[in-house]
């Protein structure tokens, strides 16, 4: 049997005072870097997937990556020496094959040569830019000395810079350590403003963009979609207990242990607010999102953070569990509040527990009066 923390540590001098908690001793972990919490995209286009963290995070990780795109290998050769010290270098000799490796590995940087065969440097270039997955990505053109034409062209497109030839190490790697450097603060700047400080997990604002973006993308290809809502039970009895340090340290443990269950890369935890969490699981029905439910509950109870005023002495939380096939005309607000909706019904049930409309029952809730404001 798993060995609990004891709630007797409590203070029993002052009832009035806080009471000292196990977790008040517990040195905070430092804050993970989560796999599903993607710094977002600038658009709020549904359509639009928000940028993948792996994309967009390379700073201290891994080697920036870098995209050279000449058709002249002794160039090619050249500028990857250069540069290959410091970055991840990657080549392309044509248009195409440049758009192809942009779009999946996603370079920090891409330097392009103006004078390419077929598609030519700036057609290359808008392209990049036509295309969301690509569209952040600096671009540095590679000109001819003296061909002031093709800089103003390319500059006036929107280059970040230009470099010319024939190559000359030391201007090439400043110019390229530039970029990068604003590229990764850009990027710091991304995660930042789609992360909650507190826990680490994706905040509100990522997660409505996410949402968005699922439900398109199910919408589109008639897929499943389910959301769980998750809510700490007495919680501010909880704070009023043990203060609100400690309170912080069980949010903490609590978004971690929601973030060991939903480990499939396309499972999306965030912090919804306060003390509530989501989970939103595209391509999973009902009864899988009902199964990882409780599965989220338990591990909760397992965390056995002690808690005076909950009906089992520990911490625990209360879920509800929706899925995009239970809603007639079904729509993103729908979903979170089916979701809600059963969330209220878990913790008048007696809190500590899983919440689900049964499948028979569809068409179950018409879209909420909030759905008709998006
Ligand atoms: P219920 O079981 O009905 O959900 O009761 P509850 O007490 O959990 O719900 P209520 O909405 O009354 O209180 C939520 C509490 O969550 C109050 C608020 O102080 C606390 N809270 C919200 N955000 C934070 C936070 O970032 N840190 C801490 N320590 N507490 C927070
Ligand atoms: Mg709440
Ligand atoms: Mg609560």
């Amino acid at each position: 049997m798993k060995d609990k923390m004891s709630p007797g540590i409590l203070h029993p001098r002052n009832e009035n005072a806080l009471r000292a908690h196990p977790l008040s001793v517990v040195k905070s972990a430092p804050i993970p870097m989560l796999a599903n919490c993607n710094p977002w995209l600038k658009s709020a286009n549904p359509l639009s997937p928000p940028k993948l963290f792996e994309a967009a995070a390379p700073s201290t990780m891994v080697r920036p990556r870098i995209l050279i795109i000449d058709d002249e290998l002794l160039d090619m050769q050249l500028i990857g020496g250069i540069l290959g010290e410091d970055y991840v270098v990657m080549f392309a000799n044509n248009g195409l094959e440049a758009l192809e490796i942009a779009t999946i590995k996603a370079p920090d940087l891409i330097l392009l040569d103006v004078m390419l065969p077929g598609m030519d440097g700036f057609e290359v270039y808008q392209r990049l830019q036509a295309d969301r997955r690509t569209s952040e990505i600096p671009v540095i053109f590679i000109t001819a000395v003296g061909d002031v034409a093709a800089e103003t062209k390319g500059l006036n497109l929107g280059a970040v810079d230009f470099i010319t030839k024939p190559i000359n190490p030391g201007p090439i790697k400043a110019r390229v350590n530039t970029q990068i450097r604003l590229k990764m603060a850009r990027d710091k700047f991304a995660q930042m403003a789609a992360t909650d400080g507190l826990t680490g997990l994706a905040n509100r604002s990522y997660f409505d963009a996410m949402l968005a973006y699922e439900f398109a993308r199910h919408a589109r290809s008639g897929s499943t979609l389910s959301l769980i809502l998750l809510d700490i039970d007495h919680f501010k009895l909880f704070n009023d207990t043990y203060g609100h340090v400690c309170g912080d340290e069980c949010l903490r443990m609590v978004a971690r242990a929601i973030s060991g269950v939903a480990v499939r890369a396309t499972d999306f935890v965030a912090r919804f607010g306060g003390e509530e969490f989501v989970l939103l699981l595209p391509e999973t029905h009902l009864e899988g999102a009902v199964t990882m439910a409780h599965k989220v509950r338990k591990c909760i109870e397992d965390l056995a953070i002690p808690h005076l005023h909950s009906s089992n002495n520990y911490v625990s939380a209360s879920l509800g569990v929706a899925c995009s096939r239970q809603l007639a005309g079904s729509t993103a607000t729908g979903v979170v509040e089916e979701a809600d909706a059963q969330l209220y019904i878990a913790k008048a049930a007696g809190r500590n527990r899983v919440s689900s409309r049964p499948l028979e029952a569809r068409p179950l809730m018409q879209a909420g009066p909030l759905a008709a404001l998006k």
